[in-house]
């Protein structure tokens, strides 16, 4: 029934992973050849190439998710891969993917996604390539494909009917095992080993309210089998919870600009206890309470300190790790628990070797990420769990959790100030003068607050000893503040010029105030050193969050 066939085929030049994976225009993915291209070039890239391999595949279910699944099923087959897992009707989230990688020994996975970016005709579409520890490949093997992608010279590819993604169970193409999978079922189980279900169970049973808005994109179908049927939540609880190719023409990311209907409905008069989103792929999450948002960098210092009351980490975290950009409240965290602190370069690959050697038991990113060692990939219906383990536990408001948290460590007051879509070539020249003029900055003062490090940040890996440089200027106040710049690496168009802004405080009587105003005059002083308006045009951030 099927053949193989050799195509011969001309290499492109732009294929070069990002933050995660690569990422691009849907127009840009249905040229002829482009995806068959990348994904010969991971299989060329395999050790050993493809023959012989166990790989899982699926995808947030935006447009092209299914098409681009059928050519990977058929270019699987004709690489000689022995099995391929596939998510129901094609859908997989990335932290699934990541758990079934783990579970079942595979030698990878490829994750059919854009995360946050709009889907649609319009929109992005995106591969990532998973390795075998479940995470996301380190720089090492994405500078291998990339090296690959631009001298492959053919593809192969079965000719042959499309495999039916809906039906579960086995099908044959040539000699490889096509199996459709559950997408959900893996996952959930893991969830329960994790979690106190009892509890959370009796909690939301309770007359304890909670929103979950999956933004019509892939972790709608967890939240389903998680929320409503395992732990007996009200149906009403879900919000948006079918995925479309589309995502009902909305960004699928996480956070107030975007969760608008979310959000409006948590800052409401009658607003239900607890409220959280997920991105694209389900790895992001945003945590809401009754009028009230968590800050991703708080949540992860909250979790760190709390990890205790739910049963996979009650025997306390081995460390944590934390993005660089990422404020520095889960610091103070790990400093009063007496475990070590990583600091790591944005880009989730990047804890892989820490967890992988025990020396971290949770991380997270400032950009809505938070994780574990339960798999190698940030968790958005995991984050939302932990946060109902420990309301379940302590019955107090989100507020009151995180202003108790403030009062005994401190806030880190922090803000993110986005300049999307700006000229590339102003980005870069940006960028370059900060780079030359960074080591300057060192001993300097701006009024009241002195320098004490400026730098390009430069990650050494203390597992493989690898080092990543030019992860981001970094200037750190002797008060603990901090300024730092980074270059987006999964913007489309254009460039996107990331400012992240912290200051800290002890101060009991500061605890309450507005972010934007406590950090006013950082903010000042971030756009005065990067001359960002006279590099970009642009008077103020097209996002802040
Ligand atoms: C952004 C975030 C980063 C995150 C990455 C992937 O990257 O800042 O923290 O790891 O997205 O997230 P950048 O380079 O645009 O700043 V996702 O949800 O796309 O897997
Ligand atoms: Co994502």
């Amino acid at each position: 029934m099927y053949e193989i066939k050799k195509v011969k085929t001309i290499p492109f030049t732009d294929q070069k992973p990002g933050t995660s994976g690569l990422r691009k225009p849907v127009a840009e993915f249905m040229k002829p050849n482009y995806l068959e291209n990348f994904i010969q070039s991971i299989f060329d890239t395999m050790d050993g190439g493809a023959e012989g391999k166990t790989l899982v595949v699926g995808g947030d279910g935006r447009f092209y998710n299914r098409r681009a699944i059928q050519v990977i099923i058929k270019m699987a087959a004709a690489n000689g891969v022995s099995r391929l897992k596939v998510g129901q009707n094609g859908l997989l989230s990335t932290p699934a993917v990541s758990n079934i990688i783990r579970k079942y020994q595979l030698h990878g996975g490829i994750i059919l996604s854009a995360s946050h970016n709009p889907g649609g005709v319009e929109g992005d579409f995106g591969v990532k390539f998973n390795i075998e520890n479940g995470g996301p490949a380190p720089e090492k093997v994405t500078s291998r494909i990339y090296e690959r992608s631009l001298k492959v010279d053919r593809y192969m590819i079965a000719q042959g009917p499309d495999v039916d993604l809906g039906r579960l169970g086995e099908t044959r193409v040539l000699d490889t095992t096509v199996e459709i999978i559950d997408p959900v079922s893996d996952y959930a189980d893991l969830m329960e080993q994790l979690f106190d279900f009892k509890a959370i169970g009796e909690l939301l049973t309770s007359g304890f309210s909670m929103r979950y808005d999956a933004l019509h994109a892939v972790t709608g179908i967890y939240a389903r089998e998680i929320f409503v049927n395992r732990l007996g939540a009200p149906e009403e609880s879900l919000r948006n919870c079918d995925p479309l190719p589309d995502f009902g023409g909305g960004h699928p990311d996480p956070n107030l600009k975007y969760a608008a209907e979310l959000v409006k409905e948590m800052f409401s008069d009658n607003a239900p206890d607890f409220g959280a989103a997920s991105d694209g792929d389900g790895d992001r999450n945003m945590i809401l309470g009754r009028k009230f948002f968590v800050t991703p960098s708080d949540s992860l210092a909250i979790l760190s300190a709390n990890a205790k009351v739910a049963p996979g980490y009650q025997s306390g975290l081995r460390g944590a790790a934390r993005s660089m950009p990422t404020s520095c409240a889960v610091d103070h965290v790990a400093k009063d628990l007496g475990i070590p602190c990583f600091e790591t370069p944005t880009g989730w690959k990047f804890f892989g070797n820490l967890l992988d050697a025990d020396m971290i038991t949770i991380c997270g990113e400032e950009s809505f990420g938070t994780g574990s060692n339960h798999i190698r990939e940030k968790d958005g219906i995991w984050a939302v769990l932990f946060w109902l383990n420990i309301l379940a536990k302590k019955r107090l408001s989100v507020s009151r959790i995180v202003t108790d948290h403030w009062l005994k460590y401190g806030r880190n007051y922090y803000t993110r100030h986005d300049y999307e879509e700006v000229d590339k070539e102003g980005a870069n020249r940006m960028m370059e003068e900060l780079n030359s003029l960074v080591r300057t900055l060192m001993g300097k003062r701006f009024s009241d607050k002195k320098v004490l490090l400026a730098d390009n940040f430069c990650y050494k890996d203390p597992v493989d000893g690898s080092k990543s440089c030019n992860q981001g200027i970094r200037i750190i106040f002797q008060d603990g503040s901090r300024i730092v710049y980074r270059l987006s690496g999964t913007g489309t168009k254009g460039a996107t010029i990331r400012i992240y802004i912290e200051g800290y405080t002890k101060d009991k009587r500061l605890l309450d105030e507005d972010t934007q105003e406590f950090l006013s005059e950082l903010i000042t002083l971030s756009r005065e050193i990067s001359r960002i308006e006279e590099f970009t045009g642009r008077k103020a951030p097209s996002v802040i969050t």
